[in-house]
């Protein structure tokens, strides 16, 4: 029997129940109409009008902006329906997401 004593230190959770967030940003382009990216913005993030018009012009004046802050699968979801509304629609609007 060996007499060398082994002690097990558990890993140390910091993580319970809490997912990593993700910003799911827009991009301005010159195509995109400003009522498309509003009804995006209402139809895919639940923001209320004024809200979806504000985030739309802050996007418009600075080139891109936060739409909404989401755990991973849902912001990757969220990507793929502005994605797929964009290509139905012929826009070039783009859309990404990107760790807090
Ligand atoms: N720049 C576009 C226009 O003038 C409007 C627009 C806003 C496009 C936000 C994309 O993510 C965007 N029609």
């Amino acid at each position: 029997m060996s007499k060398i004593a082994t002690k097990i230190v558990p890993k140390t959770e910091t993580r319970v129940q809490r997912p990593r967030l993700h910003k799911v940003i827009l991009f301005n382009d010159d195509y995109t109409p400003r009522d498309f990216v509003v009804e995006v913005l209402k139809a895919v993030f639940h923001k209320p009008h004024a809200e979806a018009t504000r985030i739309m012009l802050h996007v418009h004046q600075n080139g891109m902006g936060v739409a909404g802050v989401y755990p991973f699968e849902i912001a990757e979801t969220k990507v793929r329906t502005v994605e797929e509304l964009a290509r139905q629609a012929e826009y070039p609007l783009k859309c990404t997401m990107e760790k807090e």
